[in-house]
Formats: structure tokens, C-alpha cells, sequence
């Protein structure tokens, strides 16, 4: 089998955005389009493809099978030694971060667009994470991008289809590949991280009951393996775990909005504890009979128990960290217990870095990403187990403790940081920048601090820059925020994740140490900074949208 170059032409806007290139399939699957872009990131990689080690999987979602294929040849043609691949292309995000870093692999090509739909009509994506088992950098992610832009050939091996359905190794000329488990080395790792033991204990000692939703996502195999094989629960404490290409027609993104079957089904069964988890199994969302655990909350919990109650962090916690738009509650427990603090912009890719120095242990976003320096990716399963040992150690102190036990308890000690996300999704593009482009001249300008927005007076506002502590680098434009004189914030930015127009998220966050609100609706507290957010944002002139697609 002999390499072969192939003459092509660049497509515009290939460019990464903040977990890797996500396009419609039907915009991937236009010939030479995914060989470019795959090419890019071989052609990207630091140590340079040849002779290197690639892990390969994703969540399953339609065309996984025909890209794992093309990767295959790129990878042959480019020099690749060797690919470890999930059985049938299938791998979490968080399972591809691990085997990245199990087998000492030169870097991993995930296959995904996460939360977003997919079929032949919706997503598809493909990400780069280097050799901590991290998302790249911008300067990989740049240079990824630069080459598309210039692309004229790629190469590749041919040769027959691989049979990706049986567990060993293979070779396709002169690549070797190896088909591996989809969850075995995943959830022996996260048996040495927890007590399973003592959370199996647990939930067969007590009434605490649970259910865990995959929303038909690629966690449907990891959670069986946990919930019902590991602790020992019934089938029923599981849910849409039979992964399907098209996510049995829904959007696998855990939030109030998409997993209600799951909301409904706590409610009306009366379970102690609910918990669902992305497409690609990076995100979790916590909830229990009448409590929701807002993820931002949701990290400051587990930051604050973690000693307690998980062994992996018995030697000590390192430092916190959240992305910018997280409410500040992390913060607090940071504060109290003398650990570090990052702000990092959004995106996991900036986590990294400060988990390879020794400076972070546990860090989360509000977008229901939640993770520890086991591995470089956000964990939902990981999140799902945490809060689960937490329930364990609480319940150990007071026998009967809820979900909402557990949330007043962390609010009396810390206060609440009220925090809510409004999405407005695909918005026409041109609407969406002249809005930022508004709201970014009112932000940045010097006479801005100290005005009033109705109630609430300036503080502080910008556009938020990061410049990393490690190594120096620099990322501008992450989001404009207005911090108010209570503390209170409002941010807006442009998602880049989204496939098709723009999406704008406002983020929202106002903090209470007065007890009698702690149980409050955090829609009804936070509404005036909503209204205030809208004015000054002049987004209803800008887009046309009088409502939100999503709120969380
Ligand atoms: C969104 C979230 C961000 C998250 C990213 C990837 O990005 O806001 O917090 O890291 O998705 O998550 P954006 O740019 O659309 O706001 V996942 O689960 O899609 O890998
Ligand atoms: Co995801």
C-alpha cells in the first residue's frame, strides 16, 4: 500500500472554535472537506504525525463511521504509527482524555459536536486534544486554522475499510491499530479516584434512590457499567442509555429544558437524586427530588466536600477554577479554605495548563461542565460519581440528608450566587455583531464606570483578557461584563460552538447572604438585571428576539 496525494482546494471557515470545528454534516460531508480539515490538524500536530500515537473515538453521532475512516488513511499516508480507536469508533470525550494519557499518546482525534443534535440534517464535529489528553491551545488551533487556509493537498493510504467492530489489533499498511474497550479502562480509573465500595454501600443501605439519563448519548454503556454493574442498582435507576447516531431524535444536553423526561420522572417517581449527561459525556446536570444543582453551585459543592468525601483529593485540594461567566461560588470556598483561584475565559483548553503546573485541582463552568485534574477534559460521569460520594459522606453525618439538604446547608455557610444563562440561538450573524459591537463601545469606554443601569451602578466593566500564568499567552475578546456595585454581573458574548448563524448568551449573577432568599426562584431575583441586561443590550432592535431559546 503506497501513499497518494490528493489535489484540493481550501473551504472557508474551518475554523476551531471553543472545543474544535462544528458544522452541519452535510457541510462535512462535501467532498475533501473533512481530509482538509483532518490533514490540518496532522500537519498541526507539535511533535509532527509521523511515528506518532493517535486516540480516536467520539460519541457515535451520524457520519462517526465514514470520518473514522478517512482518518484512518490520512493518518497512514501522514505516518502515523499507530491508532487506538474505541470499539465501533465509540469513546467519551473524558474516555479519550484518559486513554490519551494511560498510553502515553502523541495527542487524540475526537469526533463530536457534543450537545448539538445530530442525524444527517444537524452536527457533526472534530476536535484535537494534545498529549495531556487537553483540548489544543489557540496557537495549536491557530495553526490548524492557517492550514486550511492554504491547503492544497493531503495525503492518504488506500485501502479497505476496517472493521472496527472487534476488540484488538489490526493493521492498515503499515499503521497498526488497536480497537479497545469503550469503558473498561474508563471506569476501572474511576474506581481508584472513588469509594465505590462505600457509595455501593450506601444506596443499598438507605432509600436514596437514582436515576441516571444518557439522553441516547455515548454515556448510555459508562453509566450501565457504573450504575448497575459496579453499585448494583436496578435496571430502572437508568435511562435512553442505548446510544443512537441521531441521540433517538433529541438534543443530548443535559439541562431542564432537554432532559424533562428525566425532571418528570424524579418528580413523579419521587427519586432521591437524577443526574443526565451529554452527547459526548463531558457535561452533567445534578438534580434531586424538588432541587436543581445550578452547575456553578455544583463545583463549589464538590470543591467544598472533596477532602471529605472522595479519596483522590485526600492529599489536599491544589486550586479552584471557573471560566468567567461561573458565578463567583467557587470563589467562596476558595476564599475560605485558602486554596488558589483561576478565572480562566471560556472553553475547557484553558484549564490545562494550571493542572499540568501542580496550581488546580477542581474546576467547573456554568455550562454544566464540572472536572478535576484525573484527567484534562470536564467529566459528567466524574460529576455524577462525586456528587453521589457526597451523598454517601452527608448522609453518613445525618441519615436522611437531600439533594436540598445539601444545597441550603452549602448556602448558609457560603450565601447564594443567584445565576442564570439566556441563549439566543441561531440569531442572524450580522444582528448578533452589531450588538456586540454596541455593547462593546459602552463597556470599554472610560465614563462607563460609575453609571447607572436602573438600580445598579457600574462597578467595573471590559472585555475580558486572559493572559495564562503558565506560559504567557494571551486571549482577548472572551466576553463583556459590567460588574455592578453589589457584586452583581451581567456578560454577554457570542457562543463559538454554535453550527449555523450566531448565538448569543447573557449571563447573570447576583449574590445573597440574607437566609429567608435562599430558597428563592433564581428567574424572580435575578429579573431586574435581566431587564437592565436587554436595555442596555439593545437586543431585541438588534436580533428581533423578544424571548430566549434556552434558559438555565
Ligand atoms: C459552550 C459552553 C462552554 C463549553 C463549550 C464546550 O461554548 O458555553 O462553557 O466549554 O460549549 O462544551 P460556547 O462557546 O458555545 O459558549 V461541550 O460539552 O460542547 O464540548
Ligand atoms: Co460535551
Amino acid at each position: 500500500m503506497s501513499v497518494v496525494t490528493v489535489q484540493t482546494t481550501p473551504f472557508e471557515g474551518q475554523k476551531p472554535g471553543t472545543s474544535g470545528l462544528r458544522k452541519r454534516v452535510k457541510v462535512f460531508s462535501q467532498q475533501h472537506y473533512t481530509e482538509n480539515f483532518v490533514q490540518a490538524i496532522l500537519s498541526a500536530i507539535p511533535t509532527g504525525a509521523q511515528g506518532s500515537t493517535l486516540v480516536v473515538g467520539g460519541d457515535g453521532r451520524y457520519f462517526s463511521k465514514p470520518a473514522i475512516q478517512s482518518i484512518i488513511r490520512l493518518a497512514a499516508g501522514n505516518g502515523v504509527a499507530k491508532l487506538i480507536i474505541g470499539q465501533d469508533g465509540i469513546l467519551s470525550t473524558p474516555a479519550v482524555s484518559h486513554l490519551i494519557r494511560k498510553y502515553k499518546a502523541t495527542g487524540g482525534i475526537l469526533l463530536t459536536a457534543s450537545h448539538n443534535p445530530g442525524g444527517p440534517d444537524n452536527d457533526f464535529g472534530i476536535k484535537y486534544n494534545m498529549e495531556n489528553g487537553g483540548p489544543a491551545p489557540e496557537s495549536v488551533t491557530d495553526r490548524i486554522f492557517e492550514s486550511t487556509k492554504t491547503i492544497r493537498e493531503y495525503r492518504i493510504v488506500e485501502g479497505p475499510e476496517v472493521d472496527l467492530s472487534k476488540i484488538g489489533s489490526t493493521s492498515f499498511g503499515q499503521l497498526q491499530i488497536d480497537i479497545v474497550d469503550q469503558v473498561k479502562d474508563y471506569v476501572a480509573y474511576l474506581a481508584t479516584i472513588f469509594d465505590f465500595d462505600l457509595i455501593k454501600n450506601f444506596l443499598h443501605s438507605s432509600d436514596f434512590s437514582v436515576r441516571f439519563d444518557a439522553l441516547h448519548g455515548v454515556t448510555g454503556p459508562y453509566g450501565r457499567a457504573l450504575f448497575v454493574d459496579a453499585f448494583g442498582l436496578p435496571e430502572s435507576s437508568i435511562q435512553n442509555c442505548v446510544p443512537s447516531e441521531d441521540f433517538g431524535g433529541g438534543h443530548p444536553d443535559p439541562n431542564l429544558t432537554y432532559a424533562k423526561s428525566l425532571v418528570d420522572a424524579v418528580e413523579g417517581e419521587n427519586i432521591s437524586f437524577g443526574a443526565a449527561s451529554d452527547g459526548d459525556g463531558d457535561r452533567n446536570m445534578i438534580i434531586g427530588k424538588g432541587a436543581f444543582v445550578n452547575p456553578s453551585d455544583s463545583v463549589a459543592i464538590i470543591a467544598d466536600w472533596a477532602q471529605k468525601a472522595i479519596p483522590y483529593f485526600k492529599g489536599g485540594i491544589k486550586g479552584l477554577a471557573r471560566s468567567m461567566p461561573t458565578s463567583g461560588a467557587i470563589d467562596r470556598v476558595a476564599k475560605k479554605n485558602g486554596y488558589e483561584c483561576f478565572e480562566v475565559p471560556t472553553g475547557w483548553k484553558f484549564f490545562g495548563n494550571l493542572m499540568d503546573a501542580g496550581r488546580l485541582s477542581i474546576c467547573g463552568e456554568e455550562s454544566f461542565g464540572t472536572g478535576s485534574d484525573h484527567i484534562r477534559e470536564k467529566d459528567g460521569l466524574w460529576a455524577v460519581v462525586a456528587w453521589l460520594s457526597i451523598m454517601a459522606a452527608a448522609n453518613a453525618e445525618k441519615a436522611g440528608t437531600t439533594v436540598q439538604d445539601v444545597l441550603l446547608q452549602h448556602y448558609r455557610t457560603y450565601g447564594r450566587n443567584f445565576f442564570s444563562r439566556y441563549d439566543y440561538e441561531e440569531v442572524d450573524s450580522q444582528g448578533a455583531s452589531d450588538m456586540v459591537a454596541h455593547l462593546r463601545s459602552q463597556f470599554t469606554s472610560a465614563d462607563f464606570v460609575g453609571t447607572k443601569l436602573g438600580q445598579f451602578e457600574v462597578a467595573e466593566s471590559g472585555d475580558f483578557s486572559y493572559t495564562d500564568p503558565i506560559d504567557g499567552s494571551v486571549s482577548k475578546n472572551q466576553g463583556l461584563y459590567a460588574t455592578f456595585k453589589d457584586g452583581s454581573r451581567i456578560i454577554f458574548r457570542l457562543s463559538g460552538t454554535g453550527s449555523a448563524g450566531a448565538t448569543i448568551r447573557l449571563y447573570v449573577e447576583k449574590y445573597s447572604n440574607d437566609p429567608s432568599e435562599f430558597g428563592a426562584d433564581a428567574q424572580v431575583g435575578l429579573k431586574p438585571l435581566i431587564d437592565e441586561a436587554l436595555k442596555i443590550s439593545k437586543l431585541k432592535e438588534f436580533t428581533g428576539r423578544d424571548k430566549p431559546t434556552v434558559i438555565t
